[in-house]
């Protein structure tokens, strides 16, 4: 009987309170002894801490099904236009505990667990694997999206990669960084659901026929080489107490057979297993690199694979419902995250094409209507192309619609610029300068009804610099939404204590609604809030201070300012300013020159790619001050260094609410955003940082009061490049920084070594692409300015609150009501959910 049912499914205390899952301690508690003993197979009493996690995960997830079905099926019922968000990253961060944030039964789980004799529930929450499917800042992007959308009740699935191994795990040998494989699936993830009957085949490789059909016209058909089979994993994004519970759907690969029957019939028996594991190789790792495009062959089978399924789903979710093929746009948005799902252009095309026997311009328009695309970044080595070769031989039948896309496209720009043989070499998606390659993002602009930047300044730049004749082809293509991150992970969870006081003080609704922290402004000239506050950030700080000692051995005073600098680790990011500033700073001190330097202890985190070698020997350098630093009694009570190994969402969630600092000191015009810039700002940190990304609108939201700002503008660095950059004009103008290489190069802080950090030293003096050294004079006076109103505690206090009371704007919710009214036109769609209860009553 496939009719829909009544969602009145059989879920043990069903939802008396509907703002909570209903669930009491006792229920959660017989929910885990009961796959203690049924799914884990194990006894309370020989249960390890892991095997709690697993037995209270598993009850969780019980309570999410009523609403992943509940959502699956009220579309089915009545259809709406349902979010696609397409991301070969999803960096979701630990489950259970924002699982249990959304459900409203953290309380009830950590009473359960007390039935196991476990008294703080963080000991189990600890445990989890995190999946670390993504680099940094955009992949986490994704998942507060996901987030946001299902706390704003709108229907969306985000469609990925189920990765086996997730960015790599980073050791600290001798002050180099080590990777260590990611084997986040080892011990078992209770958070998907997989559904293989919905599997997906994709193909590679081959060549295309053309043939005439039934009614004599004219087809092109592509006979791939070989295909994989793409099974979906799902993992169910709750909203906060909402009924809404979106999906992340994660694409998994098999081979077609597992064993091709003919080879092993032939004898060749390892030849057979060897197509199986050729084509499980395919979604094997994620590529490290954050912000490179350096892209192998693997790497576009990854993009083909899971962009090809994700758009057979949408496809088959209207052929089930027998809506019309033409409708498509109406019943899917289809967001592009950068160019790595972009390939999504010329797959749709062939599949209305080639699959369901469209015309050009009727599968032209469908495909245009659904599409949007978001760049990320200007750095030119992260805009993707694909030489013509690997890319034909790959896709073949992609690359014909390329060519014949971009005719049609050139005909119309040929007609508005005629003669003109260098718009067409600067629009067209083939780039023809040197090795003849398809600019992925060129095709991504052309094929969406909207392209937009993710800060207002790199939204600017996107039209002025990167696509100028683009945005003058399409002024109404370009637009903004600036970032935001979810205030649910990055502020109720990671940071209890604040909640606390934030909900004391103006309720709780700032949860769903972070303008309403405007209302703290009213406690800005609060003596004794203002010392609660001061006093509540201090508790925080505990928590990060006994981290920081069992990882590092290193004793930091919870009372010093914590000064943190956590992201990728990029040169253009600028780790190595922030290092010379802390040298800087230790001379100062050494020589007698530090009165009113305020105590700090500088903090930083974050991984390399493995074959960036300056950003290893970045990593290095500040282990190397930070031994020099942390042994020196000198520096007691005044400073200290620490390199936090490997920075994850797990670990950001424990560094936010401890940051007294935030340093977002990126060359201007590098950083297209930032986001670990919002998290910490929220948190009541306050900001030093150039004119960068979303630095300038938290600036503006802020005030200029509040916020340390430094350094070249956007237009600053431009003339200076222009008017040929020398590093040694600055060296020659100040002793301070002549100092503080010199030592370096001395050996300070290699024992000696005077060839460690010589490559670091002659990038800097000898061409300094990112500018640290034109930065660095301003950059240490920001950073007294830092201090003096560090030492004049009130005020820091006040300065805090207004952080966090003028955050509002950076909410992920804002974004995502963003994109739905001006780029998805998607609208909320709340799921009801009838209760045995309530019908009982
Ligand atoms: O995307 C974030 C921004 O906040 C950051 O400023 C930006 O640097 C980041 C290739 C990227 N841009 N490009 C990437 C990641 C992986 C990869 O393979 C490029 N990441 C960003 C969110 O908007």
């Amino acid at each position: 009987d496939h009719q829909p049912r009544n969602l009145s499914l059989p879920t043990p205390g069903c939802f008396a309170d509907p703002d909570r899952s209903g669930l009491t301690a006792t229920d959660v508690f017989d929910g885990m002894t009961e796959h203690l003993f049924y799914t884990l197979g194990k006894l309370a009493p020989s249960a390890s801490r892991h095997d709690l996690y697993m037995a209270l995960s598993y009850a969780v997830r019980d309570r999410l099904m009523t609403r992943y079905l509940a959502g699956i099926e009220a579309i089915a019922a009545n259809p709406k236009r349902i979010v696609a968000y397409l991301s070969a990253e999803f960096l979701i961060g630990p489950q259970l505990g924002n699982n249990l944030l959304m459900l409203g039964i953290q309380e009830e789980a950590a009473e359960a667990l007390k039935q196991f004799g476990i008294n703080d529930i963080e000991e189990i929450l600890d445990v989890e694997e995190e999946p670390g499917l993504g680099n940094g800042g955009l992949g986490r992007l994704a998942a507060c999206f996901l987030e946001s959308l299902a706390t704003l009740e709108i229907p969306a699935t985000g469609y990925g990669i189920r990765y086996e191994f997730g960015i790599f795990d980073q050791l600290i040998r001798d002050g180099w960084q080590v990777e260590i494989t990611d084997k986040w699936l080892k011990a078992g993830w209770p958070w998907e659901i997989p559904h293989p009957d919905q599997a997906c085949f994709v193909g590679f490789g081959g060549h295309t026929e053309s043939y005439r059909d039934h009614q004599g016209a004219y087809r092109v058909r592509w006979i791939p080489a070989e295909h994989a089979i793409g099974v979906p994993h799902d993992v169910p994004v709750l909203g906060y107490r909402v009924n809404t519970c979106d999906r992340l759907r994660l694409w998994r690969a098999d081979a077609t057979e597992s064993f091709d029957f003919y080879a092993f019939n032939s004898g060749d028996y390892y030849g057979a297993v060897e197509e199986k594991v050729g084509s499980e190789t395919l979604c094997k790792v994620l590529y490290p690199n954050d912000g490179t495009a350096k892209g192998r062959q693997l790497r576009l089978k990854q993009q083909h694979f899971f962009v090809s399924c994700s758009l057979q789903d949408m496809i088959r979710s209207l052929d089930a419902r027998g809506i019309p093929i033409q409708e498509f746009p109406d019943h899917w948005a289809v967001q592009l995250n950068d160019t790595h799902p972009s390939i999504a252009v010329a797959e749709l095309m062939r599949l209305l094409l080639d699959d369901k026997h469209l015309e050009w311009e009727a599968a032209w328009a469908i495909t245009t209507a659904c599409l949007s695309y978001t760049n990320h970044t200007l750095l030119p080595e992260a805009l993707e192309k694909w030489g013509l070769d690997l890319f034909g031989s790959l896709l073949p039948r992609h690359l014909e619609l390329i060519f014949e896309i971009n005719r049609r496209f050139l005909q119309q720009v040929r007609l508005r610029h005629p003669g003109n043989e260098g718009v067409l070499r600067r629009l067209s998606i083939i780039d023809e300068t040197g090795e003849k390659a398809v600019r992925m993002a060129h095709l991504a602009t052309i094929a969406s009804h909207h392209v937009n930047g993710v800060a207002a300044l790199h939204s600017d730049l996107v039209k002025q610099e990167l696509f100028p004749e683009f945005a003058n082809h399409w002024p109404d293509k370009f637009t903004n939404v600036t970032n935001g991150v979810t205030p649910r992970r990055w502020l109720a969870l990671a940071n209890p204590q604040l909640s606390a006081l934030l909900n004391e003080t103006i309720g709780d609704g700032w949860v769903r609604n972070l303008e309403e922290l405007r209302q703290l402004e009213r406690y800005a000239d609060d003596g004794g809030f203002l010392e609660n506050w001061g006093a509540t950030k201090l508790s925080v700080k505990r928590h990060l201070t006994h981290y920081i000692h069992r990882h590092t051995g290193v004793l930091v005073d919870p009372a010093s300012m914590f000064d943190v600098q956590v992201k990728r680790i990029h040169e253009y990011k600028r780790q190595h300013l922030n290092a010379l500033q802390v040298i800087a700073q230790y001379l100062r001190i050494k020589n007698g020159l530090a009165d009113g330097q305020a105590p700090r202890t500088v903090i930083f985190g974050g991984k390399a790619a493995p074959g960036y070698a300056m950003a290893k020997l970045i990593i290095r350098f500040i282990n190397g001050i930070a031994d020099v630093v942390n042994a020196d009694p000198d520096m007691d009570g005044r400073l200290r260094v620490i390199f936090l190994a490997d920075y994850n969402v797990k670990l950001g969630e424990r560094v936010y609410p401890s940051a007294d600092l935030s340093e977002q000191i990126s060359t201007a015009g590098l950083e297209a955003s930032g986001t670990g810039n919002m998290k910490f700002m929220m948190n009541g940190a306050l900001t030093i940082g150039t004119l960068d990304g979303a630095n300038v609108e938290i600036r503006e939201e802020v005030g200029d009061d509040n916020f340390f700002l430094f350094g070249r503008t956007t237009e600053g660095i431009a003339r200076l490049r222009e008017e040929g950059y020398r590093p040694w004009d600055h060296i020659d103008a100040s002793p301070e920084l002549r100092e503080t290489l010199n030592l370096i190069e001395y050996g300070h802080f290699s024992n000696g070594d005077t060839e460690l950090f010589r490559p670091l030293l002659e990038n800097l003096i000898g061409h300094d692409p990112f500018f640290v050294l034109a930065d660095f004079k301003a950059y240490l006076e920001a950073q007294e300015a830092v201090s003096k109103a560090w030492n004049d505690r009130p005020l820091w206090n006040r300065m805090s609150l207004l952080n966090t009371a003028r955050s509002g704007k950076f909410s992920s919710d804002r974004s995502i009501r963003d994109y739905a009214e001006r780029i998805w036109r998607a609208e909320t769609f709340p799921v009801t959910i009838t209760c045995q209860i309530d019908e009982a009553q």
